[in-house]
């Protein structure tokens, strides 16, 4: 493992789907030099997303969470990188869209809390990256790949 290899878990949400952001936020991580180790076009079940979420489970708005999450396909990506889990949350912007700064994913493509777009690991929670990879993906369905560019990524290469 290289630095440049560190994985991270991004969900393009159901409104995301809906409104037709995947080819959008798919592309601003692509065009950060972020490399694609996995993808899933899926539906989340309620057990996935108690899982997913389980932290928020005695939050009041953990059941309208959860629905929103199971109402309509998400997908379900790895991404990989120098940073990859720090780096994608400051391209997503806060949590909640309404204050998130123009130029973030949620800043510019959302503005409720409720239906902000996109999930990316958080980073300051040591492991939530490997956990949520875990959760979604059998290893077996990510892919080693080297990718062309990386000399023009990363200095050190
Ligand atoms: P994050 O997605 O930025 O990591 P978390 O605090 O982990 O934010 O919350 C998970 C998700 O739960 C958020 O993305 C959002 O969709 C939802 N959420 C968080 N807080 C609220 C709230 O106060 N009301 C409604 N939904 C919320």
């Amino acid at each position: 493992m290289s630095h440049h290899d560190e994985r991270t878990f991004v969900m393009v949400k159901p409104d995301g789907v809906q409104r037709g952001l995947i080819g959008e936020i798919i592309g601003r991580l692509e065009e950060r030099g972020l490399k694609l180790a996995g993808a899933k076009f899926m539906q989340i079940d309620e057990e996935l997303a108690h899982e997913h979420y389980g932290e928020h489970e005695d939050e009041p708005f953990f059941d309208g969470l959860v629905e929103f999450i199971t109402s309509g396909p998400v997908m379900a990506m790895v991404w990989e990188g120098a940073d990859a889990t720090r780096q994608v949350r400051q391209m997503m912007g806060t949590t909640d869209p309404a204050e998130a700064q123009p130029g973030t994913i949620r800043g510019d493509l959302g503005l409720d809390l409720g239906q902000n777009v996109i999930h990316g690991s958080d980073h300051e929670d040591p492991g939530a990256n490997e956990r949520e990879i875990d959760l979604f993906f059998d290893e077996d369905e990510l892919v080693d790949w080297e990718k062309s560019d990386a000399e023009w990524v990363y200095e050190d290469v």
